[in-house]
């Protein structure tokens, strides 16, 4: 008798009738001959899926050119399609789940004639931890069969894992031809299912990030008390040799990655990386918060990254490893074999574009595409903390929220306790990057960095965070932190970086309880006294500006908070709606 899987994916090959289908056995061997097929064979748009990169300075290093409409994650094109709108909530787009799946249907049938459908099954989170998921997704490139690979656990341990059970996640990734007016991603929560067609950049086609890690996990979070989050964890390591587990979300392309792998500029403390985009919280046996991260694998923005900002990234990317690693639409020097980017250090004089078209230093158009990314394993890591394979994850004492904003919000703010802290989350706005399809550098909300990653109502989530709170014996503290706020001729005020580990001080300062901190009404502020900023060339009154509270400032900020919390009506919690009646009297 057929097992449940072979029977859906023999479904899916009905429906999309490749030419062969292909069980990824996730080996070393099998890596290196997809990429073979990919640099040899297979074909996007009509060129190559992989060029190979100089091994001697970039170890198993590959480059792919993505098609060039097919760069970021497309928002307007993304749908969670819950039976009930309203569970889906105004911060998503909406389809009936039977009409979404009837189009689906008509776009998929036949699209992978003459390709081979590689099936991929993989677990999110360690094999045997009770808070990991096992999940199958079918695709029809190899770039993202070797991704998948590089992001996650991936081999056939994990049919056996499956065996009869019909409880997996399940994904469907096809590239029909690229065009946008073609192109859907798709979830349906309550199946357990994401199907997305016409796109095979990251964020769209590799559907254990955020597509299920994130969307469909965020529902099952909500419905089994547990949370899926946007977010970075890291262990600090203080002089006396206590690490502290923090939890931190930004938007993307907010310098997550930098964070995660931050070389500390301060002496006796050490971060340790467990995880640069995803994790997922859970309430664990003694009561506290613990953190694992479901992936293995960094997707990565590659503009920006050198070794003066990023130096532990620049290791792991060099770093001579197991997993291949892979450069998407970076520049490339066709002469030394070398994928270059903006502010990678050593600019030369010409090269070839993302799109490999020539390109001459100086010119008016990026070389590499704001958004180009790396894809390389976590094993790589030289800080990787020692705890990042336990499966029962690490317990979290701090959780961060950062945004970009070029005013008024502090460098770092705590919240008196956890129901402000929610309220602070969900408040949070930050200004827009090239990591999705919409115009770069407006302010929009994003609470929680999760405004495109939440699968079900925003106002249910903020209940939902709420209510996880309570359940909790020794709720994290929350803070918030903007590494961003420029001066008058628009240059940084704070260096960031390595840098930011003087913030991370002054926060488990607050968790010893070390030292106090200044009641306003937006949180918690530290005292500049507080904050080490020996050997820096800070100018005094700047820093004390970018820790201080801003009255008039913030009665703007409340209006647009109101007008944001306005679009989910009833659903806004109670609680957060008096959080903010009293923050807009205090300030006014
Ligand atoms: O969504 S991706 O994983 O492709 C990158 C991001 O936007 O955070
Ligand atoms: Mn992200």
């Amino acid at each position: 008798m057929a097992k449940y899987w072979e029977k859906w994916v023999e479904e899916i090959s009905e429906l999309t009738e490749p030419k062969r289908i292909y069980i990824l056995d996730g080996s070393d061997e099998e890596a290196h001959s997809l990429i073979k097929i990919g640099i040899d064979e297979e074909r996007i748009n009509g060129r190559p899926v992989f060029y190979e990169l100089n091994h001697r300075l970039w170890p198993n290093s590959y480059l792919h050119r993505s098609h060039p409409s097919d760069t970021a994650r497309t928002e307007h094109l993304t749908y969670v399609c819950h039976p009930d709108k309203d569970q889906t909530g105004p911060n998503n787009n909406w389809m009936d789940p039977s009409s979404a799946k009837e189009l689906l249907r008509r776009l998929t049938k036949g699209s992978m004639r003459g390709r081979t459908m590689y099936v991929l099954p993989y677990m999110m989170g360690h094999p045997d931890s009770p808070y990991s998921k096992a999940c199958i997704q079918v695709t029809d490139t190899s770039y993202v069969a070797i991704s998948m690979r590089i992001m996650t656990r991936l081999g056939r341990f994990v049919l056996e894992k499956i065996g009869d059970s019909e409880n997996f996640v399940k994904g469907i990734h096809t590239i029909l031809d690229l065009d946008v007016s073609r192109r859907f991603i798709v979830h349906f929560p309550e199946e357990n299912l994401v199907w997305s067609v016409g796109s095979g950049y990251g964020g769209n086609a590799l559907l254990g990030k955020k597509c299920f890690s994130l969307r469909i996990a965020s529902w099952l979070g909500y419905k089994e008390n547990w949370l899926a989050e946007h977010m970075i964890i890291i262990g600090v390591e203080d002089p006396e040799g206590d690490v502290t587990y923090i939890a931190g979300a930004f938007p993307s392309a907010c310098g997550k990655t930098n964070l995660a792998l931050l070389e500390s500029t301060l002496k006796g403390y050490k971060v340790w990386t467990l995880g640069d985009d995803i994790a997922w919280l859970n309430i664990g046996p003694d009561g506290r918060l613990y953190a694992i991260n479901p992936e293995t694998g960094y997707f990565g923005v590659a503009p920006g990254t050198s070794f003066r900002t990023n130096p532990n990234m620049m290791r792991t990317l060099k770093k001579e490893g197991f997993y291949p690693v892979l450069y998407t639409n970076t520049g490339y020097n066709p002469i030394t074999r070398e994928p270059w980017w903006e502010g990678l250090e050593d600019e030369p004089e010409e090269l070839l574009d993302w799109q490999g078209n020539p390109w001459k230093k100086g010119s008016m158009t990026p070389c590499a595409h704001p958004n180009s990314r790396f894809t390389v394993s976590i094993y790589n890591t030289p800080n990787l903390s020692p705890e990042f394979d336990n499966p029962r994850g690490v317990p979290i004492s701090a959780i961060i929220f950062g945004a970009r904003r070029s005013s008024l919000i502090p460098l770092v703010v705590e919240a008196p306790d956890w129901k402000k802290g929610v309220f602070l989350a969900a408040r949070m706005g930050s200004e827009t990057t090239a990591a999705a399809d919409h115009e770069i550098g407006v302010l929009r909300r994003d609470p929680f960095a999760m405004l495109p990653f939440c699968g079900y109502n925003m106002g249910d989530y903020f209940s939902h965070w709420l209510k996880i709170g309570s359940m909790l014996k020794e709720p994290p503290r929350i803070f918030s932190v903007n590494w961003f706020r420029r001066d008058k001729e628009g240059n940084f005020i704070w260096p960031g970086f390595g840098e930011n580990v003087r913030v991370l001080k002054w926060i488990i300062d607050r968790i010893k309880g070390r030292c106090g901190a200044r009641e306003t009404p937006i949180g918690l502020l530290p005292y500049p006294k507080d904050i080490d900023t020996s050997g820096l060339d800070l100018d005094k009154e700047e820093f004390e500006r970018i820790v201080s509270f801003d009255r008039e400032g913030w009665k703007r900020e409340v209006e647009d908070i109101r007008r944001f919390f306005s679009i989910f009506g009833e659903r806004i919690p109670e609680e957060l709606r008096a959080e903010l009646d009293e923050l807009e009297k205090s300030v006014s």
